[in-house]
């Protein structure tokens, strides 16, 4: 695709302009553009450039709502597509995936959990501002393989140590994989807060999450013959 139909795709999100968006996906749909090169080179560069506007005062919350609707309409175009691809492969694992309690921001998490998808994973998505509880609750319910906790805001990513207590207390650690990310999170805090991997962005996300399904199948070296 050329680099215009990504730029004009990137001028969506930052207009705010949803029915452009989701009109620009139709169009990369219809020409058989792989979904995630207008997710990465076009709609989230938008985002990305919404934020420093929003962080510089040039930009207010509501125009940052709009934006991220206009994101929400080329998603809800592009995201069967990776689903479709995603059913054409064997089951690689359950994920519980949420946003942390207190925070609102799904947009990321709702690009993890579609790749995950298109990558065979069978995702629960719990939504946004979910408290460490309900992952645990329904991590036990499902047979969760990972919980994945998503976290937008310095001060919301602390709850993500909310949910490693919760699934502690729950007596589900040693069964279930922890897996956190969002912008303000880095590989230290996961390690700090005792989660299993941090991923940077949503393809990370799927090669942290095979890496953990690959953990979790291991036979621990005492046993292998
Ligand atoms: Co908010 N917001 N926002 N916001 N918002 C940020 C995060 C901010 C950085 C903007 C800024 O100041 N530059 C700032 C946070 C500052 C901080 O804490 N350091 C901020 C603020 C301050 C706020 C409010 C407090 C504003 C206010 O009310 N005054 C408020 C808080 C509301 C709340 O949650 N309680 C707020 C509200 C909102 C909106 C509702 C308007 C809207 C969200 C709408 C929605 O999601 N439905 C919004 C938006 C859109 C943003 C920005 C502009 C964009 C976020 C986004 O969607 N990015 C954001 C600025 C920015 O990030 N540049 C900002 C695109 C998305 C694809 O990237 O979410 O980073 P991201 O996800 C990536 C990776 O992080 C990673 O993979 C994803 C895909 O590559 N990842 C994971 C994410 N989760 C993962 C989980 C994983 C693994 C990887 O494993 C489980």
């Amino acid at each position: 695709m050329p680099d215009d139909n990504f730029s004009a795709m990137r001028q969506s999100i930052i207009d705010g302009a949803p029915d452009t968006a989701s009109g620009l996906a139709q169009q990369a749909v219809s020409a058989g553009i792989a979904p995630i090169d207008a997710i990465n080179h076009g709609y989230v560069p938008g985002m990305h450039d919404v934020g420093e506007q929003f962080a510089k005062g040039q930009m207010y919350l509501p125009d940052m709502m709009a934006s991220a609707e206009a994101m929400r309409a080329a998603m809800a175009v592009l995201e069967p597509e990776l689903k479709r691809l995603g059913t054409e492969r064997p089951m690689a694992g359950v994920v519980v995936l949420g946003t942390t309690k207190g925070d609102i921001h799904e947009i990321g998490k709702i690009l993890v959990g579609t790749l995950l998808t298109a990558h065979g994973f069978r995702v629960h998505d719990l939504g946004v501002d979910v408290a460490g509880e309900k992952f645990a609750a329904k991590a036990q319910e499902l047979h969760a393989d990972i919980v994945g906790v998503s976290a937008l805001l310095t001060t919301t990513m602390r709850n993500q140590k909310g949910v490693v207590e919760a699934i502690e207390k729950a007596g589900l650690r040693s069964q279930v994989k922890i897996m956190v990310g969002g912008a303000p999170v880095t590989r230290r805090w996961a390690e700090e807060i005792g989660a299993d991997g941090y991923a940077k962005d949503a393809m990370t996300a799927v090669v942290l999450a095979r890496e953990l399904m690959a953990q979790k199948t291991q036979i621990p070296a005492t046993q292998q013959t």
